[in-house]
């Protein structure tokens, strides 16, 4: 096979990428490693960033998101036994989050690549990228009990972190920044309505908890655990119990319901520079990773590759290579911004094991002063909802 850019992943991160080329007249084809079913199903990020939404409806993808999606003016922190909240819109010049799940942007995303005649080929999982210094770079993939070559002008690796396009990368070539945390997250999907209105950052003394949500029907809440935390030492009640004391002081208290999905997600700082090595480009996860503490993940990702998409169509229109050539350093910076934001807002919000009762004063002045300073809040706001020069 041969097409003009081959797309490693359906993320978020390979879907944009092929919407976006796909309106600039340049042709994709997306090898995903995963069933439909698989990707259009897996539950993880939630919270969309005012840029993110605004892409999204404005290349035509964004009907569903408009009619389903929940439009957040607000998010609260809970401590010193109560919720102080952040007028995120009125601190970011109007500017909003949207609660719109991953897995429903994957599902519009599908949706519309395949209506529009676009090709991605489901369980074709990349176990190579090749030639990537040459004019002819391509991806080696396993279809079925097949083997096959996708040749390409370029290849876009957007297959998260533990794809494969990062290590074809030759040795010596990247430089890695990495950072891991003492803790991970349980996170669980429930069915029963949220208990308030908007997303809940709590910190308490028995560790950090999020309440957050994916309709009125459905909640998506959180708990910090530890990094190896075995899930059957987890029992519905005791979830709910924990969930409880550690949301008390939101003033909403929790109504337990049937939980739909749980896990434990690690929570990990990363990156690698730079993300592009001759015609292989890295986006989103593939090159990055953030703690969820900041919800950025997903809308770095996107990011990314609307910076990636402008570059590929400028060359393929003018053969302009200056906008592939400063790819990497383009996207990141917007990536060490959400890299900086999601470390703080993680050390600010999380029990650390080694601190001491010195570190947890400096949380709480922290906590005190966002809430309390107009200038501490509008930082926090104008990072949340998405900066628009970085
Ligand atoms: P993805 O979504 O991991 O997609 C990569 C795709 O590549 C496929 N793949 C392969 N395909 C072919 N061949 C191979 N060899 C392959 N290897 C892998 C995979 O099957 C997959 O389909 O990466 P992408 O597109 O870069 O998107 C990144 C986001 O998924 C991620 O950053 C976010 O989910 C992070 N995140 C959040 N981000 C936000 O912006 N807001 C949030 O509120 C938020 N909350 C979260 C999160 C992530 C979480 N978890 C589970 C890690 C909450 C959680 C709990
Ligand atoms: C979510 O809704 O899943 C969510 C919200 C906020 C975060 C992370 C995840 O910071």
């Amino acid at each position: 096979m041969r097409t003009q850019v081959a797309i490693v992943g359906a993320g978020p991160a390979g879907l944009v990428l092929a919407h976006l080329l796909a309106r600039q007249g340049v042709e994709s084809i997306v090898l995903e490693s995963r069933s439909r079913e698989y990707v259009e199903k897996r539950v993880r990020a939630g919270v969309l960033e005012h840029g993110t939404v605004d892409l999204l409806i404005s290349t035509g993808v964004g009907e569903r998101l408009q009619r389903e999606g929940l439009v957040h003016h607000g998010i609260n922190l809970l401590f010193d036994g109560q919720a102080h909240r952040i007028p995120l819109s009125e601190l970011a010049g109007g500017r909003t989050i949207m609660v719109y799940g991953q897995q429903e942007v994957v599902k519009d995303l599908i949706a519309a690549r395949l209506a529009a005649g676009g090709q991605i080929v489901f369980e074709a999982e990349a176990i190579g990228v090749e030639e990537m210094d040459s004019e002819r770079p391509r991806v080696r993939y396993r279809h079925g009990a097949e083997e096959a070559t996708l040749e390409a002008d370029f290849v876009a690796g957007c297959d998260g972190f533990w794809g494969v396009c990062r290590p074809s990368i030759p040795e010596g070539v990247l430089t890695v920044y990495d950072k891991q945390y003492p803790f991970a997250w349980l996170g669980i999907l429930a069915q029963t309505p949220p208990a308030g209105p908007e997303v809940m950052y709590a910190y308490n003394e028995r560790g950090f908890a999020l309440h957050s949500m994916r309709s009125t029907e459905i909640s998506r809440l959180y708990l910090q655990c530890e990094p190896d935390e075995d899930l059957s030492n987890w029992p519905d009640a005791r979830i709910w119990d924990e969930l409880g004391v550690r949301l008390a002081s939101g003033g909403h208290p929790l109504t337990p319901g049937p939980i739909l999905e749980r896990g434990v997600t690690a929570m990990r700082s990363y990156v690698v520079e730079p993300m592009q090595h001759g015609r292989l480009f890295l986006a989103g996860d593939a090159a990055h990773i953030v703690p969820p503490t900041g919800a950025k993940g997903m809308n770095l990702a996107i990011a990314d590759v609307r910076v990636l998409a402008e570059a590929l169509a400028a060359w393929y229109q003018s053969g302009r290579s200056d906008l592939l050539d400063s790819y990497s350093n383009t996207v990141l910076r917007r990536v060490w911004r959400a890299e900086h934001f999601s470390w703080w807002m993680t050390s600010m919000l999380h029990r650390f094991p080694e601190d001491d009762v010195f570190q947890q004063r400096l949380q709480l002045s922290q906590l005190r002063y966002v809430v309390s300073s107009r200038a501490a809040m509008t930082s926090l706001a104008e990072n949340y909802v998405g900066l628009e020069m970085v």
